[in-house]
């Protein structure tokens, strides 16, 4: 099958979604076509069944605003049409649904009639979408998508008490590459760079963003640290990332945090951490918790949205109500101080992340490909 998929190219966890679902289903044998306005950061590889497209937005005084989803709309229409692409996967809602849409339409002027798979992936519905200035093009374009899924459960749930959805969601949870992480891969795994031997490795990936709590990370470290010798890994970039430094230097911690930035060694990272904080404020899913599970690090998160569907609580790790600094402290010291049931927990965590094995997850999309190409 031919498929165009569009997403963001960032470091967001719906741009890796898309990107591993696109290398996954080229490996597949299908042709896949990244449509977006810069090479996806996980797209490395690129082979006879990949392609990527760019979408330019030429600057113009007159605009304040550049208008990106029309310049990715006619993109679209230009790709679908010199490639023969049958079907177009959007991911994320705003605005590559109601781009989609229009090159839909544009290319329905035209007789072709391609069918379009919206994907949700969390803040497009749950903090960004249900905005007002949002709201009713959010709407128009999932109940005008040919099919809709969401990643989790949870945000199903959101995504039909929010908007007045009139499609059916299909629930897809995201995956991940289990047999990458089969044998000890990471020989450099070099924990000794980060960390002493009798140090635990404490890590917190994300967008640093208000809604990932990041001040609550630390304050769970500085817990910690008290009762066991630790030291914390900080690894993405964003606007919390100041407050978050802020707070590291008032509570006289900064010989044990290091704030790493952006990186493309995640997963060197996590090979040698020993738990894993993610106490957002909501999350659909959490893709960077089963990152951490899959390589055995077991996560103490809160018990929002799509995470007790992820993270397993007394058996991959903990959950907590949201802004439970206490709890979360406390259940991280309860496995991180004996050593028996940090090993537990570390079996426990990666075997709770094979249900979202990629070989379990892809075959279902393509199922819904199928079903997207009968019904058009
Ligand atoms: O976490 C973010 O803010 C980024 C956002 C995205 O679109 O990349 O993540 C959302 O989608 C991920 C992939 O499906 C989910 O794993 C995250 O839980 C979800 N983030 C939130 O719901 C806050």
């Amino acid at each position: 099958m031919k498929i165009a998929i569009v997403c963001y190219p960032t470091f967001g966890g719906s741009g890796v979604v898309a990107t591993e679902l696109g290398l996954a289903l080229s490996r597949r044998g299908h042709e896949v076509h990244f449509v977006t306005y810069k090479q996806p950061v996980r797209l490395e590889t690129i082979s006879s069944h990949i392609r990527f497209h760019e979408v330019n937005v030429p600057e113009y005084p007159l605009f304040h605003y550049q208008p990106y989803e029309l310049a990715l709309s006619s993109k679209l229409v230009n790709v679908v049409k010199n490639y023969g692409i049958e079907l177009l996967h959007v991911h994320y809602a705003i605005p590559h649904a109601y781009a989609g849409y229009m090159a839909k339409k544009m290319l329905e002027e035209e007789g072709i009639n391609i069918p379009m798979v919206t994907t949700l992936h969390g803040t497009d519905i749950t903090l960004v979408g249900n905005h007002p200035f949002y709201k009713p093009a959010v709407t128009f374009s999932i109940n005008n998508s040919d099919l809709v899924t969401s990643v989790s459960d949870s945000l199903k749930e959101d995504t039909l008490k929010f908007f007045d959805i009139r499609k059916e969601i299909e629930v897809i949870p995201n995956f991940i590459d289990v047999s990458k992480f089969e044998k000890k891969a990471f020989t450099d795994c070099q924990r000794e760079l980060m960390a002493h031997d009798d140090e635990k490795i404490i890590t917190h990936v994300s967008n640093f963003r208000k809604v990932k709590r990041v001040e609550d990370v630390v304050k769970i470290f500085f817990e910690v640290q008290k009762n066991l010798k630790a030291r914390l890994m900080m690894v993405g970039e964003g606007p919390e990332r100041v407050v978050a430094e802020k707070l590291v230097r008032d509570l006289k911690i900064q010989d044990r945090v290091l704030f790493l930035g952006q990186s493309n060694e995640i997963d060197k990272i996590l090979c040698f951490s020993d738990l894993f904080l993610l106490p957002s404020e909501t999350e659909s899913f959490g893709l960077a918790a089963l990152e951490a599970m899959v390589q055995s690090v077991p996560v103490i998160s809160s018990n929002t949205g799509g995470l007790p569907e992820v993270n397993v609580g007394g058996f991959s790790g903990y959950l907590h109500d949201v802004g439970d600094v206490d709890g979360m402290s406390r259940s991280a010291i309860s496995i991180l101080e004996n050593q028996d049931k940090l090993m537990k927990f570390k079996k426990q965590a990666r075997e709770a992340a094979e249900k979202f094995d990629i070989n379990n997850i892809v075959p279902m999309y393509e199922e819904l490909y199928q079903k997207a190409l009968i019904n058009a």
